[in-house]
C-alpha cells in the first residue's frame, strides 16, 4: 500500500512537471541558421552550441539547424532573406551590414579597441545595444555580438612589417567602405569580395592577400595558399547574430525568451572558445609553413596615421557624434 502510494505520488508529481513543462508557449519550429565560415571553425562551434542548448531550453521544441560554408548564401544575401523571411537566423560580420545600418562602420574604423576587454564591453553595453536596435526598423533584430577577433594580414607575395610593404598587393577587403578607404591609406590595392569567394580568388591568384583574425586563416585553411602573415591587430572585428524580424513578430514570448538566452548562453562560450583556439592558432600556422611577422609599435603608429582619413570620412559621413560616443565610452573604461 505503502508503495502503491508513493508510486501514485510519483506518477503525479511527473505528470505535474510535464505539465509545468508543456505551459510554456513553444511550438514545433524549424530554424535555418546560417553562417559562412567551415562547420570546424569558432563560428560553426558556436553554432552548434546555440542549437543544442536551445533544443534543452525548450524540450526539442526549437530546434536550429547550422548551414555553414555559406551554404545559405554570403553574409549580405543571408540578411536579406532574413529580411524578407526566407531564413530564421544566420551569424556574420558587422561589416557587411553598413548597407542597411550605416552606423555599424563605427566598428571598422582601424585602432578602436585596445583589447577584447574593451570590446566586450562596448558591445554588450548601450552602444552596442543602440546599433542593434537600428536594425529592427529594417526587418533585423541583432540578439548578440560574437567575436570574430582582431584583424591580421596575409599575403603570397612578401612579409608586411611596413606599410610601405603593402604597394600594390592586391587585397580582399571585405564589401565596407571603411576597409575600403582604410586599405587604400596604407597604399595597397583594396578589392571588395565576399567572404565565400575568398580562397578562390586567393588560390588564382585574382587577389594576393586578406585580413582575417588568426582562427580564421586556420579554419578557412588560408595558410595554404598565403605564405606571410603580419601580426597588424587593424580591426577588432565583431559578428552579430541575426534573426529575421518578420519570423520573430510571429513567435511567442516564450519562445523569444529562450532564444535570447540560448544566445546569450552562446555568445560567452563562443568568446571563450574563441580566445583559446586564437592562442593555439599561431603556433598552428607556423607548423604549416607560414613566416609571421610581429609588426612593431612604431610601424602600427605610421599605419594608424595612414588611416586616419578612413575615420575623417566616416565622420563627414554624418558619423561625427556616434564616434565620439563611441570615444567617451571608451575612455570611460579605460579610467
Ligand atoms: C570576412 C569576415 C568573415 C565573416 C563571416 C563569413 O572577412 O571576417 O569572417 O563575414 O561571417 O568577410
Amino acid at each position: 500500500m505503502k508503495k502503491l502510494c508513493h508510486s501514485i505520488f510519483t506518477a503525479l508529481a511527473l505528470a505535474g512537471l510535464m505539465a509545468g513543462a508543456s505551459a510554456e508557449d513553444y511550438k514545433p519550429r524549424m530554424i535555418r541558421f546560417g553562417y559562412g565560415l567551415a562547420e570546424d571553425s569558432n563560428q560553426g562551434r558556436a553554432v552548434k552550441f546555440f542549437a543544442d542548448d536551445l533544443a534543452r531550453r525548450t524540450g526539442g521544441k526549437l530546434k536550429a539547424k547550422g548551414f555553414g560554408g555559406a551554404s545559405l548564401g554570403n553574409d549580405m544575401q543571408m540578411q536579406n532573406a532574413l529580411i524578407g523571411g526566407a531564413q530564421e537566423m544566420m551569424v556574420g560580420s558587422t561589416a557587411t551590414l553598413v548597407g542597411i545600418v550605416s552606423e555599424f562602420g563605427v566598428f571598422d574604423l582601424p585602432f578602436v579597441f585596445r583589447n577584447e576587454r574593451e570590446a566586450d564591453a562596448i558591445l554588450d553595453g548601450p552602444f552596442g545595444q543602440k546599433l542593434a536596435d537600428k536594425l529592427q526598423e529594417k526587418g533585423l533584430v541583432g540578439l548578440v555580438y560574437w567575436e570574430n577577433g582582431f584583424r591580421n594580414l596575409t599575403n603570397s607575395k612578401r612579409p608586411v612589417s611596413r606599410m610601405e610593404d603593402m604597394q600594390g598587393i592586391k587585397l580582399r577587403v571585405m564589401q565596407n567602405p571603411v576597409y575600403i578607404d582604410m586599405f587604400k591609406g596604407f597604399g595597397a590595392n583594396a578589392i571588395p569580395l565576399p567572404f565565400s569567394e575568398l580562397f578562390t580568388a586567393l588560390e588564382t591568384g585574382t587577389v594576393d592577400g586578406q585580413e582575417n583574425p588568426v582562427t580564421t586563416i586556420q579554419s578557412s585553411k588560408f595558410y595554404e595558399v598565403q605564405k606571410y602573415l603580419s601580426m597588424t591587430k587593424h580591426v577588432y572585428s565583431p559578428w552579430i547574430v541575426l534573426a529575421s524580424k518578420r519570423w520573430w513578430d510571429g513567435l511567442s514570448n516564450d519562445e523569444r525568451k529562450a532564444i535570447q538566452e540560448a544566445a546569450a548562453a552562446s555568445r560567452d562560450f563562443e568568446r571563450k572558445d574563441s580566445r583559446a583556439a586564437s592562442a593555439k592558432a599561431i603556433d598552428f600556422l607556423k607548423s604549416k609553413g607560414m613566416q609571421i611577422t610581429v609588426v612593431s609599435d612604431k610601424e602600427i603608429e605610421r599605419m594608424q596615421e595612414a588611416s586616419r582619413q578612413a575615420m575623417f570620412k566616416f565622420a563627414n559621413d554624418g558619423h561625427a557624434k556616434l564616434i565620439k560616443d563611441l570615444q567617451g565610452d571608451l575612455e570611460k573604461l579605460r579610467k
